[in-house]
């Protein structure tokens, strides 16, 4: 059943699994990928008993770009119009943690809807690339503004501008993976992270992401201050009181996300 599917879906307690479905695309990411990927991210988004996503591919690919016989003919005018590839940044509203479970190929469109994600939880066997220039174009999707802000201007133009592949333990080491696993654990280890974040206090797990992320866009006088009043907030909530007295009494904490 859903093997016509472009993304699989599935649900493992409060973490939810999408799988890109294009096994003999290598996953390349069309149209239909996106649409759906946009949809069901919002769709879970909105569902208190979704705590983290994972997105992951096949083991031979994570995704490998975007769709490029897709792309091929299309006019200026026709990509100007659509603003291809817009639509991805759709997923810049998901406040859920998402989680990368990358192996293979994570090239173009694929690097840059793993750097999309929050945690990056990459296979031994991983590959990342941004090879655009080698198809005439520039990275479409964020490789310029997101690698660069992950792994520094020196490493991101060496990956843009010769459009050169990099082994996992290259990426790990560059600052664009945050767990390197061997192939065989991947989905383990993707898992137990994803796990342990939707098990936290969702509020504070969305706070935490927000948060984070804001220090890529305002300075650190305003980010401080951000930080520290959604610190504040957090304590309007049963988590904060729960977690802090699970604490004191040395037992685990059972948070009921508010
Ligand atoms: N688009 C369309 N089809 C693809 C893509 C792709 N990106 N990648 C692979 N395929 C297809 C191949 O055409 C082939 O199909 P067929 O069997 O019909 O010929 C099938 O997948 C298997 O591929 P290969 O035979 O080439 O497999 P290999 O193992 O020999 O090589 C590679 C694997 C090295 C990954 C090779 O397929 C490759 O170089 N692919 C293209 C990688 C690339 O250039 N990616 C960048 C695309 S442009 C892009 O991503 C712009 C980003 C814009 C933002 C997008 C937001 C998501």
């Amino acid at each position: 059943m859903g093997e016509d599917k472009v993304v699989l879906t599935s649900r493992e307690g409060r973490v939810a699994i999408l799988t890109l479905n294009r096994p003999k695309a290598l996953n390349a990411l069309n149209s239909e990928v996106m649409r759906e990927i946009v949809r069901l991210t919002a769709e879970l988004d909105r569902d208190p008993g979704v705590g983290a996503i994972l997105i992951t591919g096949s083991e031979k690919a994570f995704a490998a770009g975007a769709d490029i016989k897709e792309m091929e003919d299309r006019t200026v005018m026709e990509m100007m119009l659509a603003d291809w590839f817009s639509d991805w940044e759709m997923l810049e509203r998901v406040r859920t943690p998402m989680v990368a479970a990358v192996s293979g190929f994570a090239l173009g469109g694929g690097c840059e809807l793993a750097m999309m994600c929050d945690l990056i939880i990459a296979s031994d066997t991983a590959k990342f690339g941004q090879p655009e220039i080698k198809l005439g174009v520039i990275p479409g999707m964020g490789g310029s503004q997101r690698l660069t802000r992950a792994v520094g201007k020196y490493k991101a133009m060496d990956m843009i501008l010769t459009g050169r592949m990099v082994e996992a333990e290259e990426a790990e080491r560059m600052g664009l993976v945050s767990r390197l696993v061997p192939a065989a654990s991947l989905m383990d280890e993707a898992m137990a992270a994803a796990r342990t974040i939707a098990e936290f206090s969702k509020p504070a797990t969305i706070t935490a992401k927000e948060a984070t992320n804001r220090s890529f866009e305002v300075g650190l006088r305003e980010g401080l201050l951000h930080e520290r009043r959604t610190f504040h907030a957090l304590f309007s909530g049963s988590d904060q009181k729960e977690g802090m007295s699970a604490f004191r009494e040395k037992r685990a904490a059972v948070f009921k996300h508010g």
